[in-house]
């Protein structure tokens, strides 16, 4: 990437920053002061107040996320000194913490040392900081590992070491996660006594940890973030998908539907009380997880605030409408301004080593 374009997307962020921030420093001279970096070093290290304000904007831009009405309260951990694998590994366990909350989940980033000219950062090779070995999802990661010599991932839900990589080409350092750190709720049912037999659960918090946030040109490859559940995306996707844990049929039995014959509904009827048992189950031991016509409706909630403030919100259609009783949610009912490509800070995907 050249010294022009990476000043060029400084310069952007710097100056949006201004304008949305009236406490910002003056743009002018920061732009210089970056310029001489860029000059001198071929890069330039954020203040503490660009790298919070970088990630919240990120988390707005997002076009995939319902969630986007607290964009303004991320927390952000500035973790940019670390660059050692342990101590990173240390660091997402006490993000995990520090998110969990005893129940009460609380929307944090984590951002380590950035992408530097010609050494590039650590990143972690996890999709998420707290996945199972089991779920189809993780195949290849489960792969990785045992190939490495990890002995576990032979049982239901065990949930996958922390894979540290800290340069391309190397292979990952690897962690256990501290049990208490992962925070993890049994699924019962409201109503069926027999559902708790299933021996199910999910863990609390996601947090997405395989996504680059680029903030004004800087890339950080390590910037776990979390927020809380939506029931749906572990009721009617994680546990129900045919190739994630592909539990209707299971659910179906219990609960005496006839799978047989589609138009019992048996698969509609499966999915609502795998949902059902979800929110409940969050809900029994004080674990914060939102519903999908409550998230729906703060969604557009958030939509009217920005129009507010003359931004646009764009928003993919397909991963905003949540994957049940769609058309009774919300945000089913109209279009979005569409995701921009380009639009920065932002978190990138990027292709697993
Ligand atoms: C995607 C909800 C917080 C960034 C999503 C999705 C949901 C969601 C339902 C779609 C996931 C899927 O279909 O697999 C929420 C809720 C939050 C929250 C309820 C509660 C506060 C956050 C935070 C960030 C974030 C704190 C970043 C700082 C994203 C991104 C995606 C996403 C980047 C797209 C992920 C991808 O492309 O795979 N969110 N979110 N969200 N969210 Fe949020
Ligand atoms: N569907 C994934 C998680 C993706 C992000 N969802 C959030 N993010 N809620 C899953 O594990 O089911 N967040 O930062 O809260």
């Amino acid at each position: 990437r050249s010294r022009a374009s990476l000043l060029w997307a400084a310069e952007s962020f710097v100056r949006q920053f201004a304008q949305e921030d009236p406490g910002a420093r003056d743009p002018d001279e920061r732009v210089r002061e970056i310029a001489a970096s860029v000059a001198a070093f071929g890069t330039y290290t954020h203040t503490s107040e660009e790298l919070t304000y970088g990630a919240r904007i990120a988390w707005r831009n997002s076009a995939r996320c319902i969630g986007r009405l607290y964009w303004q309260s991320l927390i952000v951990r500035d973790l940019r000194d670390l660059t050692h694998p342990d101590d990173i590994a240390y660091e997402c366990f006490e993000h995990l913490r520090m998110a969990t909350n005893g129940g009460k989940i609380r929307p944090v980033i984590s951002i380590f040392a950035p992408d530097r000219p010609n050494r590039p950062a650590a990143r972690l090779l996890n999709e998420q900081l707290v996945r199972y070995a089991d779920d189809p999802r993780s195949a290849r990661h489960t792969a990785l590992l045992q190939e490495m010599g990890w002995k576990g991932g032979h049982g239901r839900f065990e949930v996958l070491p922390l894979m540290v990589q800290v340069a391309p080409h190397r292979p990952p350092e690897c962690y256990e996660l501290p049990e208490d750190a992962v925070w993890e709720v049994p699924l019962v049912h409201p109503h069926h006594p027999g559902f708790a037999a299933l021996a199910l659960r999910w863990h609390a918090v996601p947090a997405v940890s395989d996504m680059t946030l680029e903030i004004g040109g800087i890339h950080y490859p390590a910037a776990p973030f979390n927020g809380w559940y939506m029931g749906t995306e572990i009721g009617s996707r994680n546990l129900a998908d045919a190739d994630r844990y592909d539990l209707l049929p299971v659910v179906a039995q219990l609960f005496g539907l006839d799978a047989r014959d589609e138009r019992t509904l048996w698969r509609d009827r499966a999915l609502v009380e795998l949902n059902l048992a979800v929110l409940h189950s969050f809900e029994r031991v004080g674990v914060t997880i939102a519903d999908h016509h409550t998230e729906s409706r703060r969604f557009l909630s958030h939509i009217q605030r920005e129009e507010r403030h003359g931004r646009k919100v764009p928003a993919d259609w397909s991963w905003i409408v949540p994957p049940l009783s769609s058309g009774s949610t919300a945000v089913f009912h109209r279009y979005y301004d569409p995701p921009d490509p380009l639009a920065t800070p932002a978190f990138r995907h990027r292709p697993m080593p």
